[in-house]
């Protein structure tokens, strides 16, 4: 990341942030504004609008049955995924649920092995036995892509433990819905965090739904960003990318010094929950309209760099539509890619040198190897 003396150096633009909302910290110490630079902004751009493919792309290939089972998308809440990638190092890590295919790709795992693992290939990041909701990269300190609703959030407060066990000037991120904010590990993870003074965020991702129902009849509490109480909390524009970088790096600072810190991200989820879920049946059209046409959080930059006269229209739509095109030929590619051999199926399930045992339908016909 730019230091604030290196981006004024290279001409960057100001921009204030949007209000926030802070619990059990002094509001002063909070950014109020953000500095950024053409080339960043370019960047962050690139990054949502590949991630915005990414899922539209799976959309169609789910539908098309080239992706199967678990599938969560994530269009929407982009800023979150490249926000807080510009604030943080690979050497801090992070961990989410299952709405994980834009974390993976800004934690480096290439397209190619996103699609080739979102289609069950063996060139997938996770040998093509993960899929949608399992993507891991460990040389860049990312934990996946859980499953089970707020489980990721104990296994979080362990990374943050690691980390400050092993002496390293790192964070964790440790990520969850506004569903999950009403999830009993979560709370044990963050008390843990709170007493041992961790080097935890706590980044609530609230899309205001967890699968069909409304955050109003989840959490008795609304104000998701209080709920660590004593940690402290911020709440911020998570569709404003600029917004998210400048906590995020605010807070690392913050939780290296001093302990957890919670950031309630306000965002919002374009799809439906999963594959399954159409979106329309719990909330009107007209939301999720209205939603797009004043917070989108690609169209938020766009709107910065016409106003700055740093590009024009034209030149970011043509942007976008390369962009379209090498996703899909990236995707094209991954389709072609071989399946796993079936001796996957019994790797990666225990530690080296341990005997596998295969149960048969028939008990007698079982064996180990
Ligand atoms: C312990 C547990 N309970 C229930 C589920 C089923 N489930 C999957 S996602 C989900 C909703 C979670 O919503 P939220 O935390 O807001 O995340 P979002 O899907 O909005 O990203 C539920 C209830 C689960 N996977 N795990
Ligand atoms: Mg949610």
């Amino acid at each position: 990341m730019l230091t604030r003396f290196s981006r004024r150096l290279i001409g960057a633009h100001k921009f204030s942030l949007p209000d926030i909302k802070t619990h059990n910290i002094d509001p002063k110490l909070v950014p109020t504004e953000a500095e950024s630079t053409k080339d960043e902004l370019m960047k962050y751009l690139t990054d949502m609008m590949t991630i915005r493919r990414l899922e539209i792309l799976a959309d169609d290939l789910y539908k098309n049955e080239k992706i199967r089972g678990f599938c969560h998308l994530s269009d929407g809440q982009e800023a979150i995924a490249v926000g807080m990638e510009a604030a943080v190092t690979y050497e801090d890590s992070l961990i989410t649920a299952y709405r994980d295919h834009g974390n993976a790709y800004m934690r480096g795992i290439s397209l190619d092995h996103i699609f080739a693992e979102l289609f069950g290939k063996a060139s997938g990041s996770s040998k093509g036995k993960g899929g949608s909701m399992h993507f891991y990269h460990k040389e860049h300190s990312f934990y996946g892509g859980n499953g089970i609703v707020g489980a990721q959030c104990a296994i979080g407060a362990g990374l943050a433990f690691a980390l400050k066990y092993k002496k390293k000037p790192n964070v964790a991120l440790i990520l969850f819905g506004d569903g999950a904010s009403a999830q009993g590990q979560l709370y044990e993870a963050s008390n843990m965090a709170e007493l041992w003074k961790l080097p935890a965020i706590f980044v609530c991702e609230n899309n205001l739904y967890g699968m069909g129902t409304p955050i109003e009849k989840a959490s008795a509490n609304l104000e998701l960003y209080t709920k660590g109480h004593p940690s402290p909390g911020i709440k911020i524009d998570g569709q404003n990318i600029l917004a998210v970088r400048e906590t995020f790096h605010f807070a690392k600072d913050y939780a290296l010094k001093n302990g957890p810190i919670w950031i309630e991200c306000a965002t919002y989820r374009y799809h439906g929950h999963s594959m399954s879920d159409p979106g329309v049946s719990y909330r009107k059209r007209d939301e999720i309209t209205a939603a797009r046409a004043a917070k989108d959080p690609i169209q938020k930059v766009k709107d910065w760099l016409i106003e700055k006269n740093e590009a024009t229209e034209e030149e970011l739509d043509k942007m976008e539509k390369n962009i379209r095109k090498k996703v899909l030929e990236i995707a094209n590619k991954a389709k072609e890619e071989p399946w796993p051999d079936h001796k996957e199926l019994f790797t990666d399930v225990y530690g080296p040198g341990r005997k596998y045992f295969y149960r048969n339908i028939e008990f007698k016909n079982s064996t180990m190897f």
